[in-house]
């Protein structure tokens, strides 16, 4: 499956910490858009769908989440609650985001702009696209 949690260098000294996240380096692509998420709740989920075309690199920068990964042959369940890691998610994975404590704050490195045309909403339609593309 075509994810992967990418350990993240800290600059750590008494006044703190800090990572620099570079296009290319240690993000895996160009960076073009950066959204973030907080005011969450345990009580609701996000996700549900894939991305045909979208690499991203989630940080969790406090709390924490639950991510359900799925390539459409297994499902694998990543916890991101540090932000000296970031999880790396490659293009056609259904994803699921669950278990969110109220003090998340998950920021995303997307490499590209928004475009809903992009999303895959339906789990049949991913299924779908996936035997396809295995054929
Ligand atoms: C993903 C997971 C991890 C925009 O207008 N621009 C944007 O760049 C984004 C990401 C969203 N939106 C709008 C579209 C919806 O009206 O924000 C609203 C909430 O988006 P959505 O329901 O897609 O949020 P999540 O948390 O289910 O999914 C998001 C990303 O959309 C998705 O790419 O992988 O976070």
């Amino acid at each position: 499956m075509d994810y992967r949690i990418l350990p993240l260098h800290a600059f750590s000294d008494k006044r703190g910490s800090l990572v620099a996240l570079e296009s290319c380096k240690n993000v895996p692509f160009e960076i073009k858009r950066v959204y973030y998420i907080f005011d969450t709740s345990p009580e609701f989920d996000r996700g549900g769908h894939a991305h045909t075309n979208l690499e991203q690199l989630m940080l969790c920068l406090a709390g924490s989440c639950e991510f359900v990964l799925d390539d459409g042959k297994c499902k694998e369940k990543v916890i991101l609650d540090s932000p000296k890691v970031g999880l790396y998610i490659g293009k056609n994975i259904w994803r699921e985001m669950k278990n969110f404590s109220r003090d998340c704050r998950l920021v995303v490195l997307a490499s590209d702009y928004y475009d809903e045309n992009e999303y895959i909403r339906s789990y049949e339609e991913f299924l779908k696209m996936i035997g396809e593309s295995n054929e």
